[in-house]
């Protein structure tokens, strides 16, 4: 059990080290592995959306449990933005290859303010909730506004 758990997190660490071109056989695998982590991550912050936005009601262990979820989705899509995997079936624009420094300070403003509304969600306080969902919410739209097509 112990040496599974130890196993599955050496596994992780190893994949969240390895460099994108060595996790990926094909350019399709990328960009499918990039989208299912966006998907995943829409699925979990739209559910706190709703309660930020009062359309479903706020509750404290629903907000943590999926803020918690979004702050570990956030670290995942990055690796899989390596060279060549501009084209096909994505609406990535050429941008996040020209300025790679500019999406980079994107998505690590993105994964910071996940942590943030993770920590906010945690403490139950919905205004705190609210707020720190705001901010992520604006790291989404901002990145979204210079780096996705429409
Ligand atoms: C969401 C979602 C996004 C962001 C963005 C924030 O719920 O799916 O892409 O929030 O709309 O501006």
């Amino acid at each position: 059990m112990k040496k599974t758990f130890l196993s599955t997190l050496t596994l992780a660490a190893i994949a969240l080290s390895l460099p994108a071109a060595a996790q990926f056989a094909k350019p399709e695998d990328a960009i499918k592995y990039r989208k299912s982590a966006f998907t995943l991550t829409a699925a979990h912050f739209g559910r706190l959306g709703a309660m930020a936005t009062g359309k479903a009601p706020f509750d404290a262990k629903v907000a943590s449990d999926n803020a918690e979820i979004v702050a570990n989705l956030s670290k995942l899509p990055w690796a899989a933005f390596g060279e060549g995997t501009d084209m096909g079936d994505t609406k990535a624009k050429a941008e996040i290859w020209k300025q790679a420094a500019s999406f980079k300070e994107h998505s690590d403003k993105f994964q910071a303010e996940a942590v943030k509304l993770a920590a906010a969600a945690k403490t139950g306080k919905e205004d705190a909730f609210k707020a720190a969902f705001t901010a992520t919410a604006g790291t989404c739209k901002s990145c979204h506004d210079d780096f996705r097509s429409k």
